[in-house]
Formats: C-alpha cells, sequence, structure tokens
C-alpha cells in the first residue's frame, strides 16, 4: 500500500523550474491551480502560456484511481491496448457494489457472494498488470486516496466524479470517465481544455453548527449545479487554513455537484498534520522543501479579482448551516428558514433516515462530531425519532472509531453501522418498504441527492447537510428543527437544548487498523490469467465500435426528446444495475430510462417510429438497431450531469445511437460521449429544441465536412413533411474527430496511432 515517495519527490523536483517558466511565459503571477498546471505538462517544460477555457492541453497525471463500478470497463478496454503493465501508479478500489441492509458483517459477506465473479474479475486484472487492488470492505476510494495516495500539488484522475475529493490534500484530481484512464494507464497523455478559475475567499472562522460542509452547501446554492462546468475552483483566506484536511476534502468533493472541473486549497498545517497522522511525515518534508509552489503567489491572494475568472466571498463567522435540497444539491436553505420553505414547498418534515457516510463525509472528524450530538441525546434521555445508519469512510476510520468508542455511542441509540462502503447513496440500499413509493423524508451527509438515487423511490426527498445535523435532525425527526434555537424533549418531557457539535480532528492516539483491505500486485503479472466467462451476465469482454463509414448520417430517428434535468442516474440507472457495469449489453438495458420524454411527460415511454406504438426507450432503440436504422438523443442543459460513468455514452454507441444534441453538456459525459465515437452537439441557438418534433427523421447534411470550429448542419423533417434546418455546434478538435472516424478512441490506441 506504501505511497510512491519515490514519485511524488520526482514531481517535486521538477516543479520548481516548470512553475518558475510558467510564471515568466504567463507573465504574471500565478494561482496554485495554474502552477499544478503548468508542472504537469506532458511535454514537461512549458513553452507557451496557455487560454483558459480554450485551449486544449495534454498533461501527465501522477496517479490513476478506478472504483469497482468504473473500473470494470476501464480495465476490460486497457485489456485491449495491447500493454503489460500500468504506466502511471493506479488503484482499483471496491466499494460500490456492497449493499446495505443489516449492517457490516452480513451486508459484506453477500456482497463477496453475489459479486464474487467482478471482485475475482478486477482483483487478477490488477494482479496481472501492476495495480494495486483494495478490496471490498476496505472503505470507499476517496477516503483511500485521502489517506493514502493525495499529496500537494499532484494531479490525478480517477474514474468517478469526486475523485476531485483529493483537492482536500492540496492536488488537482479529476473525475473521468474509464477510456480517460486507460490512456494515462497507458502511458499516454491526457487532454483538458484548460480550465477557467473560479477563487473562493473565505474569511472569519466556522463556529457553532457550521461544518465545511456548508461552505460548498453553500457554494452550490450561488453556483448551481452548472456554475462550476469547465473551471477550477481554488479556495484560500483564513477561513480555509482554519480548516481541517478532511473538511477540505468535503468541500473539494462536491466541486463535483457544480460541475467544477475539480476544487483545491494551497498547502499548510491542517494538510501537514493530516500527512502525518496517517503515516506519511516523509510527505511533509519533501512538501515544506517546496512549499511556495504548493501555494498560489502571493500577490494572487492579495488582489484576487485581478486573477481569477470568477471570485466568490464567503465569510465563515456568518455563515449558517445549510441544508440542500430535495432532488438537487443546488438548492440551499439555511436552516432558519427551513420551515417555512418546507411547509411552502411540502415537503414531508417528518424525518424517517439519517444517514452519515459516503466519500463526502465519513472521516474521523465526522464521525467524532456526528456522535458528539448523539452522546448528548443519550445522556439526556431523549429518545430519537428517526432510524440512522452509517458507513465509515474506511477500514481505517472504522477501526479507529470502533476503539474509540465511537462506534459504541452511535450504537446507544440503534444506529446500524454499514460497511466501510459506498452502501445507500448509490442506490445500495435495501430500504424496507421503499418499493410503496411513500413520500417521505430522509437526511444524509452524501453529496447527491437526485430522484431515487439512494432507496429507489422516486417519492423520497433527500437533503443533504453536514453529518452534525443528520445527526440533529434524524434525533428530532424534524426537518424543521434549528438547533441552534430550538428545542427537543426528553423522556421526562423536559425541553432539552444541544450544544454545538465537537469532536477531534484527528485521533488523539492516531489511526490504528489490523487489515486495511489492500492487495498489492504481483512483480510481475505475465503469468497472471485473467478469465472472463462467455456465459456470464456480468462481464462481457468488449468487441471494438465500427468505424464511421465516410458518409452523412441519413433517415434518423429521433429517439427521445429528454426533458429538463437528465443526469447520469436518468441515462444509465445505479443502484440495482450497478452490477451489469462489466457487461455493455444487458445495462444496455437501462438506457435512458429514466429521462422524461418531453412529448408525454413519462419516463422510459417513447414512440417507435416504425410501429408507432409507445414502448420502454432501450426496446425502441434495439428496434432501430435491429432494422439498421441511425438515431439521435436531445436533451435539455447539463445534460449528463453528474457521474463520470461511461456507460451514460458506451449504452447508446452501442444500441445504435448516431448523436446526441443537447442546450449544453456536463463536462465529464461529453467527453465520454467523444471517446466512444458519438457526436455531441450543443444546438447552435438554444430555441430550437422546441422545434423538434416526436415523429422527426433527421438528416446530416454536412457530417462530411467535420472540422473543429464548424457547425454541422442537421435537417428535421417533420410528419407533415415540412422541414427544419438546425445548426449545432461542437467542441472537437483535429484529435477529438479522429476518434470520431476510428470509431471511438480506443481503436486508435489498439492500432497503435493514438
Ligand atoms: C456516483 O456518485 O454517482 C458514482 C456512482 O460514484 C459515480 C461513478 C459511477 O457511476 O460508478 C460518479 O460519481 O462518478
Ligand atoms: Fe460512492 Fe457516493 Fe462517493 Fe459516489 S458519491 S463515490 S457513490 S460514496
Amino acid at each position: 500500500m506504501a505511497f510512491d515517495i519515490e514519485m511524488i519527490e520526482k514531481v517535486y523536483a521538477t516543479m520548481a523550474a516548470r512553475v518558475d517558466k510558467a510564471r515568466e511565459l504567463v507573465g504574471r503571477p500565478l494561482t496554485l491551480s495554474e502552477k499544478i498546471l503548468y508542472s504537469h505538462l506532458w511535454e514537461g517544460m512549458p513553452s507557451q502560456a496557455f487560454t483558459r477555457g480554450k485551449d486544449y492541453v495534454d498533461f501527465a497525471p501522477d496517479r490513476v484511481a478506478c472504483q469497482d463500478a468504473t473500473a470494470q470497463m476501464a480495465l476490460l478496454q486497457f485489456m485491449h491496448a495491447g500493454k503489460s503493465k500500468v504506466a502511471v501508479p493506479t488503484t482499483v478500489h471496491c466499494d460500490h457494489l456492497i449493499q446495505a441492509k443489516v449492517g457490516a458483517k452480513t451486508d459484506l459477506a453477500v456482497a463477496n457472494t453475489q459479486s464474487k465473479e467482478v471482485f475475482d474479475f478486477l482483483s487478477s486484472v490488477s494482479n496481472k498488470y501492476g495495480i494495486g487492488f483494495w478490496k471490498p470492505g476496505s472503505g470507499i476510494i476517496h477516503q483511500i486516496v485521502l489517506e493514502n495516495y493525495a499529496f500537494p500539488g499532484g494531479m490525478m484522475i480517477g474514474t468517478d466524479s469526486h475523485t476531485v475529493n483529493a483537492g482536500g490534500l492540496g492536488m488537482l484530481a479529476i473525475g473521468v470517465g474509464g477510456a480517460d484512464a486507460v490512456d494515462v494507464m497507458s502511458g499516454m497523455s491526457w487532454e483538458l481544455k484548460f480550465p477557467k478559475l473560479i477563487g473562493v475567499k473565505l474569511t472569519g472562522k466556522l463556529n457553532g453548527w457550521t461544518a465545511p460542509k456548508d461552505v460548498i452547501l453553500k457554494v452550490a446554492d450561488i453556483l448551481t449545479v452548472k456554475g462550476g462546468t469547465g473551471a477550477i475552483v481554488e479556495y484560500f483566506g483564513e477561513g480555509a487554513t482554519s480548516m481541517s484536511c478532511t473538511g477540505k476534502g468535503t468541500i473539494c468533493n462536491m466541486g463535483a455537484e457544480i460541475g467544477a472541473t475539480t476544487s483545491t486549497f494551497g498547502y499548510d498545517d491542517s494538510m501537514r498534520r493530516y500527512l502525518a497522522a496517517t503515516g506519511r511525515q516523509d510527505v511533509v518534508n519533501a512538501a515544506d522543501k517546496v512549499a511556495s509552489y504548493l501555494t498560489a503567489d502571493a500577490e494572487v491572494y492579495a488582489n484576487p479579482a485581478d486573477y481569477f475568472d470568477q471570485l466568490i466571498e464567503i465569510n465563515l463567522s456568518e455563515l449558517e448551516p445549510h441544508i440542500n435540497g430535495p432532488f438537487t444539491p443546488d438548492r440551499g436553505t439555511p436552516v432558519s428558514k427551513m420551515k417555512e420553505e418546507a411547509i411552502a414547498n411540502g415537503w414531508p418534515l417528518k424525518v424517517e433516515w439519517g444517514l452519515i457516510g459516503s466519500c463526502t463525509n465519513s472521516s474521523y472528524e465526522d464521525m467524532a462530531r456526528a456522535a458528539s450530538i448523539v452522546e448528548q441525546a443519550v445522556a439526556h434521555g431523549i429518545t430519537p425519532k428517526a432510524e440512522f445508519g452509517i458507513n465509515p469512510g474506511s477500514e481505517q476510520i472504522r477501526y479507529t472509531i470502533e476503539r474509540d468508542g465511537i462506534i459504541a455511542t452511535f450504537e446507544k441509540m440503534g444506529t446500524k453501522v454499514f460497511t466501510n462502503a459506498c452502501g445507500p447513496c448509490i442506490g445500495q440500499w435495501d430500504r424496507t418498504g421503499a418499493d410503496k413509493g411513500e413520500k417521505n423524508t430522509i437526511v444524509h451527509s452524501f453529496n447527491r441527492n437526485f430522484s431515487k438515487r439512494a432507496d429507489g423511490n422516486p417519492n423520497t426527498h433527500a437533503f443533504v447537510t453536514s453529518p452534525e445535523m443528520v445527526a440533529a435532525l434524524a434525533i428530532a425527526g424534524d426537518l424543521s428543527f434549528n438547533p441552534i434555537t430550538d428545542t427537543l424533549l426528553n423522556d421526562k418531557g423536559e425541553a432539552v437544548k444541544l450544544n454545538p457539535p465537537s469532536g477531534d480532528e484527528l485521533p488523539k492516539r492516531g489511526f490504528d487498523v489490523e487489515d486495511a483491505g489492500y492487495q498489492a500486485p504481483a512483480a510481475d503479472g505475465s503469468s497472471v490469467e485473467v478469465v472472463v466467462s462467455p456465459t456470464s451476465d456480468r462481464l462481457q469482454l468488449l468487441a471494438p465500435f465500427e468505424p464511421w463509414d465516410g458518409k452523412n448520417y441519413t433517415g434518423a430517428k429521433l429517439l427521445i426528446k429528454a426533458f429538463g434535468k437528465c443526469t447520469t442516474d436518468h441515462i444509465s440507472m445505479a443502484g440495482p444495475w450497478l452490477r451489469f457495469r462489466g457487461h455493455l449489453d444487458n445495462i444496455s438495458n437501462n438506457m435512458l430510462i429514466g429521462a422524461e420524454n418531453a412529448f408525454n411527460g413519462k419516463a422510459n415511454s417513447v414512440k417507435n417510429q416504425l410501429t408507432g406504438a409507445y414502448d420502454e426507450v432501450p426496446k425502441v432503440q434495439r428496434a432501430y438497431k435491429a432494422a439498421g436504422i441511425p438515431s439521435i438523443v436531445v436533451g435539455d442543459h447539463n445534460y449528463g450531469e453528474g457521474s463520470s460513468r461511461e456507460h451514460a455514452a458506451m449504452e447508446p454507441r452501442f444500441l445504435g445511437v448516431k448523436a446526441v444534441l443537447v442546450k449544453s453538456f456536463a463536462r465529464i459525459h461529453e467527453t465520454n460521449l467523444k471517446k466512444q465515437g458519438m457526436l455531441a452537439l450543443t444546438f447552435a441557438n438554444e430555441a430550437d429544441y422546441d422545434k423538434i418534433q416526436e415523429d422527426d427523421t433527421i438528416n446530416f447534411l454536412d457530417l462530411t465536412e467535420f472540422a473543429p470550429g464548424k457547425p454541422l448542419t442537421l435537417e428535421f423533417v417533420h410528419a407533415d413533411g415540412s422541414k427544419d434546418i438546425i445548426k449545432a455546434n461542437h467542441t472537437y478538435n483535429e484529435g477529438q474527430i479522429g476518434w470520431f472516424v476510428a470509431g471511438s478512441a480506443l481503436n486508435l490506441i489498439a492500432a497503435g496511432k493514438a
């Protein structure tokens, strides 16, 4: 498991010269984000200044991390790349495929049986190709990365949108689709449009009931789910340095919820403390030598408005605890306004469940502070009104909080301790009664609260808040409870006011663990055999996608015009479907089943233009495929928001959809579509979305002239014979057009032409 201090020292050894050169080329002081970007160029020493939001740049990330639900597809693709070993340190983490039902022990055993085939596959591929393997139960990818691998000034990519969590340790950590990871694992460069920069200045200090989570809940409220698109968010100021490292991780984690490329903080004492506590004093020693390169130049933070594309200022001393939701993480409500908001909107006030965990908030500090609330309730004889569940972030955290009596505290309130894994956060929650579809409220400390995400019930109103607030609201059983002003009744009928939470940032006696759950790869994996059974319903070897035939697509059918929010959960649902993440044909049966059809307002009901009958989206698409008819998908704003799962791009590709035409894309999804050889297009004129009709047939008029910066022209022929000509923009550069032509980026790698 040993982190790679040599690799880190190598990064630091070249950093100063590269950053100094970049400063000279750019001609002004540099932000931290720019320092990390310019010190990780594929070309090594910078030779030009890049334009933010415009230039595509090749980078050389230091590490790759994958989780079980995305690693299957990533590694199936990597197996086609023709390499014997990964080119950069890589880890695989088993965390998404474990259900939360009874409690850790039983649930883990069940997962190990049910998903044995997949875990065995991941373990053997890891062993073969030099990848570190974290077994089921070891913890959630982003906590483990923070505890073991993240380092200030580093750059990593991960096949999960919340890879950004590692920004808490001053990294630029970026979520990508599996095909991007395959590039880096194969020893190739990784391309990203040079991001814009959003500065967030934090003044004051967190106090009382306010936690780091509230910073990002507030930022999400300000920027909305697409406000961070194409940007890195850099936090600074006295409020930043006064926060714990894991608290910073929480803030960076939810940068995914505003669409940000990533978020980061400058190197400071909280990071030194965290690195030391997690056994990495030598990283501190190495980082201290280049400390001035691990934060922005002083002038930047003195006059931030001159250096960032957008600047936000938040005074932590005045920040109130927030509760965001339901159904979207950017709907922020300060705790003092919750009562009126909830009543005005008809949100159920009764809280049924409180859940603490996920990669966002499952650190030692989170657990300790939430437990301090539980401890008070127990001491005052207050019976909790809602049920309570926790998922520790890693085995190291679980072992340590058990040793320190924190789990015992939770258990006094009947809390269920689930596996160190994603669990309810990704619909892996076997919640009793969820199938009844009743309207209800839950509160959790996770990051996402899209419809159906936790328990599959579209009527579950999920609210995101800090772990300490989850504890308070679950004990009160009331969404409108404000612990700052309200009291609770204890078993004797006395009114009790809870004190604000308290808890150690790091364990006083240090972290401890018996078996962290790590398996090192074979030094020489050439003889390791990877077996995929041809009859498996969980794993399927990939066949390359067909290259483009060089002609305009004609006679394409409109598969669906999706209305409103269409996240990756709508395009390729998680929960029960996670079991098919390694089997493209099987998982394709969930394609777009959550998207709302703009013509009838229904999910998973579209018109089959060949028969005129309404049917499920995947069925209709399979009918078009069988008839050899191409199709396109039309969507709204921020299409593909949320996850990095490339299944959301591979499924339409596999089933014969040729293009996705939307008002705007989320970054990772747009790249995933490009990588898989699809056309990712945006309306040149957004209002054209309204011109698209249910029975439309589409002809591409100038695909044969597909070129960077040149819009494409599509002819929509309506049922009555009338036509609309629609211009579609795209962001493909030469190389990316090459992916389209070859049928996918992987086809190029496999042909040795990438
Ligand atoms: C998520 O939080 O949605 C996930 C599940 O972690 C995804 C990855 C996936 O779909 O496997 C993500 O955030 O990228
Ligand atoms: Fe797992 Fe949830 Fe984090 Fe995604 S957001 S990695 S599902 S804990």
